[in-house]
C-alpha cells in the first residue's frame, strides 16, 4: 500500500497531472509494518539539458520559412512569459489549445483562439496558409485540423509526445521554459513578417464579427452577450470552470481570458458536468480567488447534488446556469451530421429555487441587463450563487464550416422540409456564410 501510494504521487509528479488510486475498502483494515521509506519528497522532475545544437537547427529552420505559426498547449504554463517574449522577439501568430486558453492573453494581437470546430476562423485560415508548425508543449488531439504538409517544430517535456501528432523535423525534448529561453538567447530578432500582419487583419475582423454577435438585437438572453459581460465584469485574478456543452463554444469565443486568471475546462471536451466540481476544487485550492462557473442545465443537473457540498464547506462562488431545457450542443451536432433532432428535450427545472432550498442564493434571469447586474453584485459573495439563466437558443456556428458539416446542415434542412413542411429555424445567412466562405 505505501508503495503504491509513493508510486501515484510519483506519478502525478511526473506527469503533472492527477493520479487515482482505487482501493478495495478491506485493504485499510490490514495491519502494515510502519517502515516503508517513501522517496516522494525527494522527487524531481528529469532535468533535461537544453542541446544548442537542437536550438540552433530550430531557429535555422524558422529562418527558412516565411510563414511559421505557434500551436501552444498546457505545456506553456510555467513559461506565459517565455511564450510572449518568444512570440513577440520572432513575430509569430499564435494559436492555443482550449485547456490553456488564457496563458497568453486572448486580446493580444497575434493571438489567433483556438484551433477547430470550436475555434476562430482566423486559426483555421493561418494554419492553411503557414508553411511552418511550431508546436509548444500540446498533445492537440483534434490533428485534421493541422496542416499536414508542412515541416514541423516541436517542443515537450514527454518524449513519447514528440512526433504523436504531425511529422516533425526538429523535435526538442525538454523544459518549454527552458528551450524558449535558450531561442530567444540565440535568434536574431525579426523586425516585419507580412504573414503575421494578415493574421493580426484576419483576427481583428474575426473580433469585430463576434462583436456583431453580442451587439445584436435579440429577445430573451443571449448567451453570447452573457459571456462577455462576464468577461468583462470578473476580476484579473478570477477562476472560470466551463462545463461541456455550447457554453464550451461561447466561453472560448467571448470570454478574453487573461494569463492572470485561470480558465478550466474538461481537457478533451468530453466530461459534461465538470465546471462545478472544477468549481469547489478550485475554491479549495485557490481559497482567495473569485471563481465562476458556468453550465448548462443538463450538464448541472447531472452534479447539481454537489451544490450542497459548495454550501457545506461554505464556498462562495457563483454558478451560471445556461437553461435552455434542452441539449443544445448535440441539437447542433445533429444538424451537421444531417439527422433530424431527437432526445434532446430536457425537463423544466428551477435552479434557483433549488440552490435555495440548500441553503445557497439562487436568482432566476430573464434579460441580459439583469444577469450583467446580478455577475456585478455577485462580485465579492460570501456564499454559493446559482444564476439560472432563461436563456434563448443562439447557434454556437464553428468558425469554419468545413464541406462535411456543410452537406450535413443541407441534409438536415431538407429532411425538416419534408417531414415538418417548414424550413427550420437557422441563424442568420449572414452568420452561417462567414463560417463558410
Ligand atoms: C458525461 C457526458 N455525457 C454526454 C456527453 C455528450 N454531450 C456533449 S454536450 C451535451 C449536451 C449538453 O447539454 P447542456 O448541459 O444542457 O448544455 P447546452 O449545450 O444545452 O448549453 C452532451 C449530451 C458528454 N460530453 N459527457
Ligand atoms: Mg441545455
Amino acid at each position: 500500500m505505501p508503495r503504491i501510494v509513493d508510486e501515484a504521487i510519483r506519478t502525478a509528479y511526473s506527469k503533472q497531472g492527477v493520479a487515482v488510486l482505487t482501493i478495495p475498502d478491506d485493504i485499510p483494515a490490514h495491519m502494515i509494518a510502519d517502515n516503508f521509506n517513501a522517496n516522494v519528497d525527494n522527487f524531481k522532475i528529469e532535468d533535461y539539458q537544453v542541446d544548442d545544437k537542437e536550438i540552433k537547427a530550430a531557429l535555422e529552420l524558422m529562418k527558412i520559412h516565411s510563414n511559421p505559426i505557434v500551436l501552444a498547449g498546457t505545456g506553456i504554463r510555467n513559461a506565459k512569459k517565455e511564450t510572449l517574449d518568444f512570440i513577440e522577439k520572432f513575430k509569430l501568430p499564435i494559436i492555443q489549445t482550449m485547456p490553456a486558453k488564457g496563458m497568453v492573453a486572448d486580446d493580444h494581437p497575434y493571438n489567433l483562439g483556438q484551433l477547430g470546430k470550436l475555434g476562430t476562423k482566423a486559426a483555421y485560415e493561418m494554419m492553411q496558409k503557414a508553411d511552418l508548425l511550431i508546436m509548444l508543449g500540446t498533445d492537440y488531439p483534434y490533428a485534421p485540423y493541422l496542416n499536414h504538409k508542412i515541416d514541423a517544430i516541436q517542443v515537450d517535456i514527454n518524449g513519447d509526445k514528440l512526433g504523436k501528432r504531425h511529422r516533425v523535423n526538429v523535435a526538442i525534448q525538454g523544459e518549454t521554459q527552458k528551450v524558449l529561453k535558450r531561442m530567444i538567447e540565440l535568434g536574431d530578432e525579426v523586425k516585419e513578417r507580412p504573414f503575421l500582419n494578415t493574421a493580426i487583419s484576419h483576427m481583428a475582423q474575426w473580433r469585430s464579427w463576434m462583436k456583431d454577435v453580442y451587439s445584436k438585437n435579440h429577445e430573451g438572453v443571449l448567451p453570447s452577450k452573457m459571456f462577455h459581460d462576464l468577461s468583462t465584469t470578473a476580476q484579473d485574478n478570477a477562476v472560470f470552470s466551463i462545463d461541456v456543452g455550447t457554453s464550451t463554444a461561447f466561453g472560448a469565443r467571448f470570454i478574453d481570458a487573461k494569463p492572470t486568471q485561470k480558465y478550466t475546462i474538461s481537457a478533451w471536451l468530453g466530461t459534461m458536468g465538470c465546471a462545478l466540481p472544477g468549481a469547489i476544487a478550485s475554491k479549495m485550492v485557490l481559497p482567495d480567488r473569485p471563481v465562476y462557473a458556468v453550465a448548462g442545465d443538463g450538464a448541472f443537473s447531472m452534479v447539481m447534488q454537489d451544490f450542497a457540498t459548495a454550501v457545506r464547506y461554505k464556498l462562495p462562488m457563483v454558478i451560471t446556469v445556461l437553461n435552455n431545457k434542452l441539449l443544445a450542443f448535440i441539437e447542433y451536432e445533429q444538424q451537421s451530421a444531417g439527422q433530424q433532432n431527437y432526445g434532446i428535450s430536457l425537463p423544466d427545472i428551477d435552479f434557483a429555487k433549488f440552490a435555495e432550498a440548500c441553503g445557497g442564493i439562487g436568482e432566476r434571469i430573464t434579460t441580459n441587463e439583469q444577469y450583467a447586474e446580478a455577475i456585478e453584485k455577485y462580485k465579492n459573495t460570501d456564499r454559493p450563487v446559482v444564476l439560472d439563466v432563461a436563456v434563448t437558443d443562439e447557434a454556437p456556428l464553428p468558425g469554419k464550416i468545413v464541406m462535411d458539416e456543410a452537406k450535413g446542415y443541407a441534409k438536415f434542412g431538407m429532411g425538416h422540409l419534408i417531414d415538418k413542411k417548414s424550413m427550420p429555424e437557422l441563424p442568420p445567412m449572414k452568420e452561417i456564410l462567414r463560417s463558410f466562405l
